[in-house]
């Protein structure tokens, strides 16, 4: 090999400071283009991302070659969402480089902060599904499971979230524009994706009855791969993402008269598959772009899956024995009809064996109860777009029903709810229950999501499978959410328990006995208090607001959603303002109410909330009569990024969703974990997280999921009644309603009073509101007492260790996957 690029091999791998340095300064001039001189902060950040990627490849290479060298079983998670947000930090502390490369830079004059500011959020996902599996990536890589993600390469991430005059207002999120350093396109990975056209029978060679789809829509699939670092950068996996490309007859294609500028407008239509995430976190709007995109990245990915399983196979009898495919929710669930139909149509698999194998693959996660958020595919739209995989449904579902008959025994309202097709009104396909019946593994994502799973939506399903609902409790990765967005206390933590817990969470219950160490819990606090002055100064720049770093941090950052509540803080935090006003002379704890969250465009509720607290904001910010002891914030463009600043400063955390609706909640966590005490209803995972925090530790309050259901259906539920009879319910309704905070517009907000009156109060705001207030008043209370209050925080901390998502990967890979660790062998580094 020539001298020189040996050189610039061994460069490339070096990980002290003065290799990094070289790679920075040649990354800059040769791949950049730039002089140092002339070099913005994103030039730097290219540079440093480039220079980090050269010291991955060759262990990402291994890792691969080692799982096909193994052939070893791999499991494929299929999501529409991956909400992985920046990978510089993460890829440098995974590597176990982040302090070589500060003075690297540093020698360069610069700072590595700076340069990290400078990498846009990938935001390919909405909320908590798409952050799970993100955190799931980073767990699989850290515990050397051979997993891969398969999702879609979104040109314009969830929209940016920005406020005019208090309103929300969505503005394309361009994540991409400068380039991604981080991936690598793959042109030569490239499946054709069909749509539309019809079926056609036919009588194969053995004169079976057969079918091909035929005069069909053709996209093409390309793969653009992003390596995933585990922890110590031993194994890194693959995430592959999937972009729509014309097919290559536009470009040889011969166009007379005016079919040239037609081409290139249909060319520009086919590839608007890939452009843009549908921004709604609940409902489904049945838009068949949607369906299109489900379909696009299934198929491509199940195209993948196979392609690499016959390099060692050459039937598909072991396919489950090789390859895992986890549904994350419904979104990938005509998986289910695809993989049937390239093993009956594509491979000439029969169909009994075919739905053996497939049901032996596939397991699906469910996230959520609400009826308007289980997918349902209009029948004549899916005949029409996907026609072969209709009919294949409804091949199932016949068989499925003609077996269940007998069980059934004459009762047909069982039937019809155990039916893929809903036939009420215009006929739907219900992929939650085609998911369910494709799968061997069906859970929930937290202890008590799972068993309401069993008693409703799932109830009939549960009573003919009985063994396949089980529940796989969420969790977060400590390495994004600990270790680095919050390094002063990873630090503090390291410094007396050493830096294990980083791979093996558990082990933070170390800390539980230094809860009563005062000198822990000064360093506890000096930690807390450093992260909440960064919070401080991030609120001044977003928002021009003032708060004091003192005051007590009171967060709810999630999707602004009715069943979440938001409305119930803001209210309560009416009553603490008018409490305030009232009684000037009592020495008030400060507190500071922070919100943030984004709301689907369309979803006008959740906006009118988003323009409320900011009206409210803005009333009592400006009030000097509360002596800054109240202060109230909504965060723009809440993201990943925002996350990693927010989580770490937050005293209070706020999980106040009616009981019932979070099927789990893992901000819960990640604010659990940086010593965040919570208030919060017996939901979700809520739950879970009492039980390991204790229940002196956790601010509970509230109607249980039970009682919800009773009072619902009891029907005697009167909000006005409640109303009535709380006097400061009433009084910050009547503020409302009268325009106190709204003097332009005084009726703006009476959608939400009637939303809370005669609409029903469906979310059961007024019913929990009483209870919250005394919930909020017992934090305050607490909050007084600084070291009563660290020692119950530091014990939060201590007590998280089970909801790491490596617990709950583990889980998956024992429990659904039989998956297991695979070493990466790394022949480069035994070479001399
Ligand atoms: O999934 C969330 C649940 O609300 C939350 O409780 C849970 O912790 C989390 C992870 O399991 N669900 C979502 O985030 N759902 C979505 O973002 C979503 C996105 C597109 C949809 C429907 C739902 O079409």
């Amino acid at each position: 090999m020539d001298a020189r690029y040996k050189s610039r091999e061994i460069e490339r791998r070096s990980l002290d400071v003065d290799g990094l340095k070289r790679s920075f300064l040649e990354w800059l001039v040769y791949s950049v283009g730039k002089d140092a001189r002339a070099a913005t902060r994103r030039d730097w950040f290219h540079t440093v991302a480039l220079a980090v990627r050269d010291r991955l490849v060759d262990r990402w290479m291994d890792t691969t070659r080692t799982y096909y060298q193994q052939d070893a079983k791999r499991v494929y998670y299929l999501s529409l969402e991956f909400l992985i947000g920046r990978l510089l930090t993460n890829s440098l502390a995974n590597l176990g480089i982040t302090d070589q490369c500060r003075q690297a830079l540093d020698r360069i004059g610069l700072n590595l902060d700076d340069v990290v500011e400078a990498e846009p959020d990938a935001a390919l996902g909405n909320g908590g599904l798409g952050r799970l599996a993100a955190c799931f990536l980073d767990s699989m890589a850290s515990e050397a499971l051979p997993g891969y993600g398969y999702g879609i390469r979104y040109e314009f991430g969830l929209f940016e979230q920005r406020f005019e005059h208090g309103w929300q207002v969505e503005y394309p999120e361009q994540w991409l524009q400068f380039g991604n350093p981080w991936e690598f396109p793959r042109p030569e990975v490239l499946y054709p994706v069909q749509f539309y056209g019809r079926v056609e029978e036919f009588r194969d060679s053995v004169g079976e009855r057969a079918y091909r789809w035929v005069d069909a829509e053709r996209v093409l699939a390309m793969a653009y791969d992003t390596p995933v670092v585990g922890y110590g950068g031993d194994t890194i996996n693959t995430l592959r993402l999937w972009s729509a490309r014309a097919t290559r007859d536009f470009n040889f294609g011969h166009f007379n008269d005016g079919a040239y500028m037609k081409a290139v407008e249909q060319k520009v239509l086919t590839e608007n598959l890939s452009r843009v995430l549908y921004p709604n976190d609940a409902t489904e709007g049945g838009k068949e772009l949607r369906l299109k995109q489900e379909y696009f990245f299934t198929s491509a990915s199940l195209q993948d899956i196979l392609r690499r399983y016959l390099q060692h196979h050459s039937n598909f009898d072991s396919l489950p024995d090789k390859a895992a495919i986890q549904l994350n929710d419904t979104h990938p669930a005509i998986g289910i009809a695809e993989l049937m139909r390239l093993l009956v149509d594509q491979h000439g698999v029969v169909w009994d064996k075919a739905w053996d194998i497939t049901r032996a693959t596939f397991s699906y996660t469910n996230h959520t109860l609400l009826p308007e958020a289980l997918e349902a595919w209009p029948v004549r739209m899916m005949e029409r777009v996907l026609p072969r995989h209709m009919q294949i449904i409804y091949e199932i579902n016949a068989k499925f029903l003609n077996r269940s008959k007998a069980r059934a025994a004459g009762d047909n309202g069982r039937l019809s709810r155990l039916s893929l097709i809903d036939e009420r009104g215009d006929r739907r396909v219900r992929m939650g229950n085609l998911a369910f019946l494709g799968s061997h593994k069906v859970n929930g994502v937290s202890a008590l999501h799972t068993e309401l799973m069993k008693q409703t939506v799932f109830a009939d399903f549960h009573a003919e499978f009985p063994e396949r609902i089980n529940n796989k409790t969420n969790g977060i990765t400590p390495r994004r959410w600990l270790h680095q967005a919050n390094q002063p206390l990873a630090a503090l933590i390291t410094s007396r328990i050493g830096n294990g817990w980083i791979k093996d969470l558990s082990q933070i219950s170390a800390l539980a006995e230094k809860a009563d160490d005062l000198v822990f819990r000064e360093e506890f606090r000096r930690a807390k208090r450093k992260n909440k002055k960064r919070l401080a100064a991030y609120i001044a720049r977003q928002t021009g607001v003032d708060v004091q770093v003192d005051s007590l941090f009171d967060v709810q950052v999630k999707r602004m959603h009715e069943y979440k509540r938001q409305l119930l803080n803001i209210l309560q935090a009416i009553a603490l303002y008018n409490e305030m006003r009232d009684n000037p002379t009592v020495s008030w704890v400060p507190v500071t109410k922070i919100f943030a969250g984004k709301a689907a465009p369309s979803y006008h509720m959740a906006k009118l909330i988003i323009k409320l607290i900011n009206d409210v904001a803005k009333v009592v910010n400006h009030d000097p009569s509360v002596h800054d002891n109240l202060k109230i914030v909504l965060l723009p463009n809440y993201n990943v990024t925002a996350a990693e600043i927010i989580m770490p400063a937050a005293d209070l955390s706020e999980q106040i969703s009616t009981a019932g609706m979070e099927a789990s909640g893992t901000g819960n966590m990640k604010l659990a974990l940086n010593g965040a005490l919570t208030i919060g209803t017996l939901d979700g995972a809520n739950v879970e997280i009492r039980e390991h925090v204790g229940d002196d530790n956790i601010f509970i309050f509230g109607l249980t999921a039970e009682e919800v259901n009773d009072l619902r259906a009891s029907g005697g539920f009167n909000p006005r009644e409640v109303i009535a009879s709380n006097p400061s319910l009433k009084r910050a309704l009547d503020m409302i309603s009268t325009g106190v905070f709204s003097p332009d517009d005084p009726h703006r907000y009476h959608p939400i009073l009637q939303a809370l009156t005669d609409g029903g109060d469906h979310f059961l705001v007024t019913a929990d509101f009483s209870d919250y207030c005394q919930a909020q008043q017992a934090a305050m209370d607490l909050y007084r007492d600084q070291e009563e209050w660290t020692r119950k925080a530091i014990l939060n901390t201590a007590n998280m260790g089970w909801f790491s998502s490596d617990r709950t990967i583990m889980e998956y890979a024992t429990e659904i996957w039989d998956v297991h660790p695979v070493k990466p062998e790394h022949p480069a580094e035994t070479e001399t």
